[in-house]
């Protein structure tokens, strides 16, 4: 059951596998990956889509054939194996140009180039049938408080994703955008650091309906914050359009580790949420399961298909475990102890006001606060049965 199929709709950016292993401190460990063969590779493994930027299929700068003939290589690639493109994201972080931002550089000449190649891009999404657009600014933000007038920059953020989104709708394509926040690196500080900024911004856009996120595992657990929390919360406001899966060791740079090689038990939940929906009812999660992760700078190009391999498995496992958690009679008793489902029932009664609710001695003059307050909420039993069902023990 732990081998992907299609129906499982992984998808992974050519930029993970295609990673070289360059960081700050030393070159690439690994030789370039060719486009055609990651598609290949990905589909072989099991994958059902592959996800990139402008930059990995044609260099930066490349000429309008140039580009083509990459697209045309990579289109074939798609037509043999029956890979979908789902998702379409732009680099804006790169080249040197974007050094201050792409939406929000202080350079208004810069902001007007990064419109354009986002634009560009879009055509190119839409070609490829992918459904969602993806948004990551990794360059929009600032190390000084000197330089960035935050206010301003989000006035061109907000001004960027309008036009952008104006673009989609009046060229009739059928995407969503989505996105991705993350607090910091390449920049010392970024804009729309975190899911609940994020969702902020979008609800002052002209075509908020249109926009929603791509949160990122490591990226929320870099600022030490729930993963799993803030997707139920995009869930509850709709806007969980995409996600980037993978892992994460607490608050420090940017591991982009394998899913579940960060935090196991957060990754457990993480599942069991996009599989089940709440405890209480409701939707799951019915988008991709999009990786972005890269392979250690320690692998060769075999240790690059072994975690491509390792992220699927890692997620179909967490999936039936987390089946076998919500099966288990124990657990529906642990649950129901714990009172978890009594959290969905509303605080007033069907009809009931402000007034009933003063009126109801029960609830305040009478209430015995004392007794409340010493009862227990058995969450320690529950929490260790969903560790017995993950590590297998049960
Ligand atoms: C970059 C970043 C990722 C984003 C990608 C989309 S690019 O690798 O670190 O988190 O999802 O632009
Ligand atoms: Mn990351
Ligand atoms: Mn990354
Ligand atoms: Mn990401």
């Amino acid at each position: 059951a732990a081998h992907p199929t299609r129906e499982d709709r992984f998808s992974f950016g050519l930029w993970t596998v295609g990673w070289p292993a360059q960081d700050p401190f030393g070159p690439a460990t690994r030789p370039a990956l060719d486009p055609v063969e990651s598609v290949h590779r990905l589909a072989e493994l099991g994958a059902y889509g592959v996800t990139f930027h402008d930059d990995d299929l044609f260099p930066f700068g490349s000429s309008d054939s140039e580009r083509a003939g990459h697209i045309e290589r990579f289109k074939t690639a798609l037509a043999e194996t029956g890979l979908v493109v789902p998702m379409v994201t732009t680099n804006l972080f790169s080249h040197p140009v974007f050094k201050d931002g792409g939406f929000t550089s202080n350079d208004r000449s810069v902001r007007r180039f990064a419109l354009r190649k986002v634009m560009r891009n879009i055509d190119l999404a839409a070609e490829l049938g992918a459904s969602t657009f993806v948004m990551w600014g990794g360059r929009e933000g600032s190390e000084s408080d000197a330089a960035k007038d935050v206010v301003a920059a989000l006035d061109r953020y907000r001004e960027g994703v309008d036009t952008l989104a104006a673009y989609v709708v009046e060229q009739g394509y059928g995407l969503r955008f989505a996105l991705e926040p993350k607090p910091n690196e390449p920049r010392g500080d970024i804009l729309l650091p975190t899911i609940g900024h994020a969702l902020a911004f979008i609800s002052t856009l002209e075509h908020a309906d249109m926009v929603g996120l791509n949160p990122e595992v490591g990226h929320e657990q870099m600022a030490g914050l729930n993963f799993v929390h803030g997707v139920a919360q995009a869930m509850w406001q709709k806007k969980l359009f995409h996600i980037d899966l993978n892992g994460q060791r607490s608050i420090k740079y940017d591991q982009d580790l394998v899913f579940g090689h960060g935090d196991l038990l957060n990754a457990f939940f993480l599942v069991d949420l996009l599989e089940h929906g709440p405890f209480g009812g409701g939707p799951g999660y019915d988008g991709p399961r999009h990786f972005d992760y890269k392979p250690l700078r320690t692998e060769n190009i075999d240790g690059v298909w072994a975690s491509a391999a390792a992220n699927m498995r890692t997620y179909l496992l967490l999936k039936e475990r987390a089946a076998a958690f919500r099966a288990d009679s124990e657990v529906k008793e642990a649950l129901a102890a714990a009172r978890v489902l009594e959290l969905s029932e509303p605080t007033l009664a069907p009809g009931e006001t402000y007034t009933d609710l003063l009126a109801d001695a029960s609830a305040y003059e009478d209430y015995d606060a004392e007794a409340a307050g010493a009862q227990g909420y058995s969450v320690v039993r529950l929490n260790q049965l969903a560790l017995e069902h993950l590590v297998g023990a049960r």
